[in-house]
């Protein structure tokens, strides 16, 4: 089938049957880590982090080499792709990420860089690269990007945001420019996401972690048509292996209803819904990935554990479930937790699946 060693991710997107339940963590590859924040030290910052493709692939293989996961997440981030239309990125330590300029009118939209993908974001496919050839097989590499919803709630409030003030105003008061904007950053998202995939990435993962502060209407209009457009744009198969797409809107809750639709293989669900009811949603059109609230990785061993088995269950029997947690693991956790979890997947899940 393919020339993965494990391939078990690949297998449970597609909905085909598997021994065990695959087991990949949001964030893997972070800090909570230590030897993820030694490497960023040595790095200097962040972005620098980023931008070296050998200290992106050591970081990205941290991960692999503590707990037993099924998959690898190239290391970047959402916001290279406003970064290369020239918003200019920056991280000050303990704050959020934040632009030196944020889009404020339809000028600014006509006035962003529209980034030349080679030059202004090889060094990301120069890592999936590096980090293709590291895996060596064992494992299949995750390339991703943010949907255009969440990078453009970056891009308009100038960085993190609690309310999303300017771009709620902009999708209710200039529809149209909130539109340009969405299909701006969907075409680079297709350049950026198909030079991920020629590089060596093997599935792909739509981060929208903010589209459903939307009410349902715009989440469909703003959010999801344009990662429809996206997908509808991406290299669906190569060397005869179906890349699968995974399209993770944080709290979608019902709306996977209408997710289910968008041509992915695969939806993330957070914690927010169980995942018999999100199953009732999607009704076997699309594999599930989820969904432990992140905090149980706060608890004991034992709470780990039992929180494992109950995420196990409500999925329950049969293919198509991915194991993760509901959000990205936060950097209060001890490493050893997310060992149980691992553990826990790898112990318990066999018993969900009949072959
Ligand atoms: O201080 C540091 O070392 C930087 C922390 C950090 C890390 C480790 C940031 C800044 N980004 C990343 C890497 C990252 N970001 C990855 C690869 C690592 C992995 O998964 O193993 C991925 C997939 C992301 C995706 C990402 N970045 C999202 C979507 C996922 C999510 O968690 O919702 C978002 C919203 C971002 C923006 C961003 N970048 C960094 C931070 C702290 C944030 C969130 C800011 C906010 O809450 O608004």
């Amino acid at each position: 089938m393919t020339n993965l060693k494990n391939d078990l991710l690949l297998r449970a997107l597609m909905r085909r049957p598997v021994s065990r339940t695959p087991v990949w963590i949001m964030r893997q590859a972070g800090r909570y880590l230590p030897e993820y924040r030694k490497i960023r030290s040595e790095a200097g910052d962040f972005l620098s982090l980023c931008k070296n493709p050998d200290l992106a692939c050591e970081v990205t293989l941290q991960p692999l080499k503590r707990f037993k996961l099924d998959a690898a997440i190239l290391f970047s981030d959402i916001l290279t792709v406003p970064d290369a239309m020239g918003l200019g990125l920056y991280f000050k330590p303990g704050d959020g990420p934040k632009f030196k300029n944020r889009i404020r009118s339809i000028h600014d939209i006509h006035n962003l860089n529209i980034p030349d993908i080679e030059k202004d974001l090889g060094y990301v496919f120069e890592a999936a690269r590096v980090i293709h050839r590291e895996l060596n097989g064992s494992v299949p590499l995750i390339g991703f990007a943010g949907s255009p919803f969440t990078v453009g709630t970056y891009m308009v409030e100038g960085g993190s945001s609690r309310e999303f003030l300017n771009i709620k105003a902009l999708a209710k008061e200039e529809p149209n420019t909130l539109d340009l904007l969405m299909n701006v950053i969907a075409e680079t998202t297709i350049e950026y996401l198909n030079g991920q995939i020629d590089a060596g990435a093997q599935a792909i993962q739509i981060f929208d972690t903010w589209g459903a502060i939307l009410d349902d209407d715009d989440f469909r209009r703003f959010s999801m048509k344009s990662m429809q457009k996206i997908i509808d744009g991406l290299i669906r198969e190569k060397d005869g292996q179906r890349i699968p797409i995974i399209v993770f809107t944080k709290g979608a809750g019902s709306l996977l209803s209408d997710l289910a639709d968008i041509g992915c293989e695969a939806l993330g669900v957070d914690w927010s819904i169980d995942l018999d009811t999100a199953r009732k949603y999607v009704k076997d059109k699309v594999a599930l990935q989820g969904n432990l609230n992140p905090k149980t990785l706060l608890a004991s061993p034992e709470n780990i554990r039992q929180g494992v088995i109950d995420t196990l269950t409500s999925y329950g029997v049969g293919p198509g479930h991915v194991f993760n947690l509901g959000h990205g693991i936060t950097p209060d956790v001890k490493p050893e937790h997310l060992a149980v979890l691992v553990d826990a997947v790898h112990e318990f899940s066999p018993s969900f699946h009949n072959e």
